[in-house]
C-alpha cells in the first residue's frame, strides 16, 4: 500500500516484514539472504499484527519469507540457532511469539544464541503500550516499576534488546538489530520487543526504510604489531599447541588453519565447538581438548610452553576448569571478540581468524617445531585412534556401550552427514570419539548444553542443510523435555535421522553425582517405592518409541548394534522424520581424557561417600592455575 509521496501506509508488523525481506549479509563476494523465514506461535500480542503481515506477505509473495509452526517458542529459537550456526552465522530466522508465557519461553533459547554466539531474531509481543486495557491476559503488574513488563527478562540473555512503543522507534531499532545480527563479535540473540497495539498500528514508512540493503560481515585484520608479538613468542617456543574453537569454522578458515599448522608443524587439538576445522586423520590433528578431551591433546596441553586458541571463548571445559595447561604456559589468543582475545593474560591478536592465521602464516614464514615434537604428537594421535577403534567394537553383551553407537552412528554419516546433539553423557563422547571429516558435520551444542536443543536444532540444521543427512543424537531426559518439535519435522517433510539413546534416566548426572559423593541420587527413571518412600522402586515403563510413533515419525527399534547399523541404513528409504531407539549400557564409560572439571562437593556432609570425594576434591583443586602473567 503507498501512502503519500516517499511513504508506505503500513502496520508495524507489515512494515517489519517488508523490511526483513530486503536484508542480506556479504562475505567474500558472496550474498545470502539475511531472514530466511519465521518460525511462530500466534496468541492474541501477535495474531492481528506480525500473523496478519506473514500472512499478506505469504499470500502476495509465496516463499518470499515462509512462515513456520513450532510447537514451543523455545525450540523456535533452537531451530534457528542451528539454523544460523550451519550457515556460519551468514543467515538466520525470525521467531515471533506472543505475550507472556509465549515471549518467556523463548528466553533459554535466546540464552543458547547469546552463548554460542548466534545470531537469531527474537520479536516477542509485549503488553499494550497504550496501557488502556490493562492488565491485559498474561501481564505481569510490577508493583513499582509500572514499565517493566515480563520480556525485561530477555536483556541480560539478548546482544541486542528495544521495546518498540511507537512507531517512530521502528527504524532504529531494525536497523540496530541488523548490525548486531550481523557482527561476528556481538552477534547472539537479538530481541525486539513489540506491543500488540502497537504491532496493528498503521504508519506512513518512508519508502527507503525498505530499500534492499547488504550488511557486510568484514574480516578485520589484526594490528600488525600484535601479529609480530605472538610471531616472536612463537619462534622462541618449543612445544606450541593451536586449540581450534568455532569461530575458526564460523570464519570459514579451516584452509588457512591446516596451511598454517603444516607450514610450521603445530599440532592442532580442538574444542566442542571448534571440532571439525581438521578432518580428524590429518596427520597434525590430535583431536579434542579440556574435559572431554582425547588423552592426545591433553597429554600436549599439560607440556605445552605456548598455546595459540583460535576463535575460542576458553569455556571451562576446553581449560580442564584451568587445569589443561602447566604452571609457565603462555597464550597467543586471535579472536574477532577482543574480550575473548584478551582472556588468560595472552598476546591477543584481535581479528578474523582467517586474517589473523593468514597474518601469522606469513609473519613465522621459515619456522618449524622440531622433529622430535612432530613426531610425538602423532605417535599420541594415533595410539588414540586405537582407543577410538576399540571403543567403537566393544561388542559389550548384553546392551552395546555408548561408544558402539557413536561408532554405528560415525559410520552411516560418511563425510557430509552431520551429527547433532547438546546435553548428557553422550557430548562429551562424541568430542572424544567422533571421527570428523568435514567442517560443518560436528554440530554438538556446548554452550549452554541445553536439553531439548537435539531434535529442535536439528530441524533448524535440516533445513539450512537439505542436501545433508542429519542424526540427531538425544538421551531419553533430553527427548523428554522436548519431543513435540517432531510434529514440526513431520508438517515440514524433514528427514531428520533420531537415534534415542534409553539408558532409563540421567546416565552423566548419574556417574557425576557418584564423583561428587551424592550416590547418583535422583537420576534414575524409577518409581517411588512405597517401603522406602524413595525413587528406588522397578524401572518406570517408558516407550519413547511408542511416543515418537503418536506424534507422526517414522520408527525403527534395534535391539543391538548390529540391528543399530541395519536401521541407520534402512532410514535412508523413509521420508520425514525417522527414529531408532536403541538401549544401552550407561555404565560403560568411554576412554578416559587425563582431565578434570570442576564440580563443587559438600565441604561438610554426614555422607561417608561425600567426605571421601571432598578430600579428592581439594587435591584437584590445588592444581588449578590463573593464567595471570605473561602479557607482553
Ligand atoms: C535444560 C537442562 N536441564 C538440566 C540440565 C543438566 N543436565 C545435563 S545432562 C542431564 C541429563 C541428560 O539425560 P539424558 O538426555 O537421558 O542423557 P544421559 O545423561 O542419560 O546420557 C541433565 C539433567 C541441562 N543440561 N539442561
Ligand atoms: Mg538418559
Amino acid at each position: 500500500m503507498t501512502g503519500s509521496a516517499g511513504t508506505a501506509r503500513l502496520t508495524v508488523g507489515q512494515a517489519i516484514v517488508r523490511f526483513l525481506v530486503a536484508q542480506h549479509t556479504e562475505r567474500d563476494g558472496i550474498s545470502h539472504r539475511l531472514i530466511e523465514g519465521c518460525f511462530g506461535i500466534f496468541g492474541h500480542g501477535n495474531v492481528a499484527g506480525l500473523g496478519e503481515a506473514l500472512l499478506g506477505a505469504e499470500l502476495a509473495t509465496p516463499g518470499l519469507l515462509p512462515y513456520y509452526q513450532g510447537r514451543n517458542e523455545q525450540a523456535m529459537v533452537h531451530a534457528a540457532a542451528g539454523f544460523a550456526r550451519m550457515r556460519n552465522r551468514m543467515s538466520t530466522l525470525a521467531c515471533t511469539t506472543s505475550v507472556g508465557p509465549g515471549a518467556t519461553n523463548m528466553i533459554t533459547g535466546a540464552a543458547l544464541a547469546t552463548i554460542n554466539r548466534l545470531p537469531v531474531l527474537l520479536l516477542p509481543a509485549d503488553v499494550f503500550a497504550t496501557r488502556t486495557a490493562e492488565p491485559v491476559l498474561q501481564q505481569l503488574e510490577h508493583p513499582s516499576q509500572r514499565d517493566a513488563s515480563a520480556n525485561d527478562a530477555f536483556r541480560p540473555v539478548s546482544r541486542f534488546f528495544d521495546r518498540v512503543e511507537r512507531p517512530e522507534q521502528l527504524p532504529d531499532a531494525l536497523l540496530g538489530a541488523m548490525r548486531v545480527l550481523t557482527d561476528p563479535a556481538e552477534t547472539g540473540a537479538v530481541t525486539i520487543c513489540l506491543p500488540e497495539d502497537v504491532q496493528a498500528q498503521a504508519f506512513s514508512w518512508p519508502v527507503e526504510l525498505f530499500e534492499s540493503r547488504t550488511w557486510h560481515v568484514v574480516r578485520s585484520v589484526p594490528d600488525p604489531a600484535a601479529v609480530g608479538r605472538a610471531a616472536a613468542l612463537l619462534r622462541g617456543a618449543s612445544r606450541p599447541l593451536i586449540v581450534a574453537g568455532g569461530g575458526v569454522i564460523y570464519s570459514e578458515a579451516t584452509a588457512d588453519l591446516r596451511k598454517l599448522a603444516e607450514a610450521t608443524g603445530i599440532p592442532v587439538a580442538e574444542t566442542q565447538a571448534g571440532k571439525g576445522s581438521l578432518p580428524y586423520d590429518h596427520v597434525q590433528s590430535v583431536g579434542a581438548v579440556g574435559v572431554t578431551g582425547s588423552a592426545a591433546a591433553n597429554a600436549l596441553a599439560r607440556s605445552a610452553d605456548v598455546i595459540i586458541g583460535v576463535g575460542t571463548r576458553w569455556s571451562d571445559f576446553s581449560t580442564a576448569s584451568r587445569t589443561a595447561f602447566g604452571p609457565g604456559v603462555r597464550f597467543i589468543n586471535c579472536n574477532v571478540a577482543a574480550a575473548d582475545a584478551a582472556k588468560h593474560a595472552a598476546v591477543d591478536v584481535v581479528g578474523d581468524a582467517r586474517a589473523a592465521l593468514c597474518a601469522l602464516t606469513d609473519a613465522l614464514a621459515g619456522w618449524h617445531v622440531g622433529p622430535a615434537y612432530s613426531a610425538e604428537a602423532s605417535e599420541l594421535a594415533r595410539d588414540w585412534d586405537q582407543r577410538i577403534e576399540r571403543a567403537y567394537h566393544l561388542g559389550n553383551r548384553p546392551r552395546p556401550a555408548q561408544s558402539e553407537v557413536i561408532g554405528a552412528v560415525n559410520a552411516a554419516a560418511g563425510r557430509s552427514g552431520v551429527v547433532v546433539c547438546a546435553a548428557g553423557s553422550m557430548p562429551g563422547d562424541l568430542h572424544k570419539l567422533w571421527r570428523a571429516r568435514d567442517p560443518k558435520a560436528y554440530h554438538v551444542e556446548y554452550g549452554y548444553s541445553c536439553m531439548g536443543y537435539e531434535i529442535a536444532g536439528g530441524i533448524g540444521v535440516k533445513m539450512a542443510a537439505p542436501e545433508r543427512n542429519v542424526y540427531v543424537l538425544v538421551g531419553d531426559g533430553s527427548y523428554l523435555m522436548m519431543p513435540g518439535e517432531l510434529v514440526t519435522a513431520v508438517q515440514e517433510h524433514l528427514k531428520i535421522i533420531i537415534v534415542l539413546v534409553q539408558n532409563y534416566g540421567f546416565a552423566s548426572i548419574g556417574s557425576l553425582s557418584e564423583s561428587v559423593g551424592t550416590q547418583r541420587f535422583g537420576t534414575a527413571y524409577r518409581y517411588r517405592n512405597s517401603a522406602t518412600g524413595r525413587l528406588d522402586g522397578e524401572q518406570l515403563p517408558i516407550d519413547l518409541a511408542a511416543n515418537a510413533q503418536s506424534l507422526g515419525a517414522s520408527v525403527i527399534r534395534a535391539a543391538d548394534t548390529g540391528e543399530l547399523v541395519q536401521a541407520l541404513a534402512d532410514a535412508n528409504g523413509f521420508d520425514g522424520p525417522v527414529l531408532i531407539t536403541v538401549e544401552t549400557d550407561p555404565l560403560v564409560a568411554a576412554p578416559e581424557s587425563d582431565s578434570w572439571w570442576d564440580v563443587p562437593v559438600a565441604e561438610v556432609s554426614e555422607l561417608e561417600s561425600v567426605n571421601a570425594a571432598r578430600a579428592g576434591y581439594a587435591r584437584e583443586r590445588a592444581r588449578q592455575r590463573r593464567y595471570l602473567s605473561g602479557g607482553s
